[in-house]
């Protein structure tokens, strides 16, 4: 409602939410995250995304790909472990791959599901299915989104929590408002959707706008026009997942990816100007931006 709370993410409140790492720790205290990506001709979305989780600070990351695009994975990857998934004849995942996708998420602590996953009826009934069945936390972005269209009550049927991250664009297919309406209400677009679905909506673009379902707001200042360009929320999305992990509440670690991507961004573009900023620049700047909270 109008009194609910607003909030500019500061360097204090991402440092109030930060995991700590005990002396003792093993990988298996910052957690499992599970990438579900990629699609023939899409393979780079799954692999930025698996990457953000790992640059997070995430204890183990796996990521599934189509099978024809699996070995394109593996050689792109050094720490990240991937598995192949049946897939159909567009080289998107086929329905068949649900099982082998839900015993893998009953293990993990997140699953990160869409970046370059392709709109078709077989990976729309894969992301339906499993938002139906699972109890792991969802990132669900990008094509993840677009097959959901029409088809938004299932979000609040989601038992665990769920975040979405859709840009403008995605958020207008989601909403049928155009994307001028969705750009000149971003606040109450944000919070409402989050209420209306009982989720955690990442509204991106300048300003990206975290809304919780209660009605919480979180503004975020940083990032630059530099990041207008492809793979960037790919990387958002692994970087949130890294985050839930650690044990940052997926509130929180929304909040917190939305600030640290743009971080990372601002800092790609102070060294190397705009213009050339590629999304997998995000994924070398991270571990300095990091280091600021540890
Ligand atoms: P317009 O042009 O203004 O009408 P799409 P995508 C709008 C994968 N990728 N403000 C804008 O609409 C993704 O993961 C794979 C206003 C724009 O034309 C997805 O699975 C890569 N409007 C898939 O590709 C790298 C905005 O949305 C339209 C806006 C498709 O995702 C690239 C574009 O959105 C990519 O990440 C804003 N701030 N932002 C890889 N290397 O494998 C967006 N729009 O049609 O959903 O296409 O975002 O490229
Ligand atoms: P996507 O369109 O899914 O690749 O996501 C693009 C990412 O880049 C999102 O995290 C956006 O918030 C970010 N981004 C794009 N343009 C800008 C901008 N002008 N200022 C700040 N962040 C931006
Ligand atoms: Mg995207």
């Amino acid at each position: 409602g109008a009194e609910s709370q607003r909030f500019y993410i500061t360097d204090r409140l991402v440092r109030d939410w930060w995991p700590r790492r005990r002396g003792g720790a093993h990988k298996g205290n910052f957690g499992r995250v599970l990438v579900i990506a990629g699609s023939r001709g899409m393979s780079g979305a799954a692999v930025l995304a698996a990457q953000a989780a790992a640059r997070s600070g995430a204890g183990l990351v796996t990521l599934g790909v189509p099978a024809g695009i699996h070995d394109i994975a593996e050689a792109k990857l050094t720490e990240v472990m991937t598995f192949p998934l049946p897939e159909n004849e567009r080289g998107t995942f086929s329905c068949s791959a649900l099982d082998e996708i839900q015993k893998r998420a009953r293990s993990s602590d997140i699953l990160v599901l869409g970046p370059g996953l392709g709109a078709n009826n077989d990976t729309a009934a894969l992301v339906k299915e499993l938002l139906l069945k699972i109890n792991t936390p969802c990132v669900l972005d990008a094509d993840g989104l677009n097959v959901m269209v029409g088809k938004t009550e299932l979000f609040k049927l989601v038992k665990a929590p769920l975040v979405l991250t859709p840009h403008p664009g995605e958020m207008s297919r989601l909403t049928g408002n155009n994307t001028r309406q969705i750009q000149d209400a971003r606040l109450e677009t944000a919070a409402g959707k989050a209420a209306d679905w009982q989720c955690i909506l990442v509204l991106k673009g300048a300003g990206t706008v975290v809304a919780g379902p209660d009605g919480t707001l979180f503004i975020n200042g940083t990032g630059n026009p530099g990041m207008a360009s492809g793979g960037t929320g790919d990387v958002l999305a692994g970087l949130i997942g890294g985050l839930i992990a650690q044990g940052m509440t997926p509130l929180h670690a929304a909040a917190a990816g939305a600030y640290l991507h743009g971080l990372a961004g601002d800092a790609a573009a102070t060294e190397r100007g705009m213009a050339g900023l590629l999304a997998s620049d995000l994924l070398e700047q991270l571990p300095d931006v990091l280091k600021k909270f540890e």
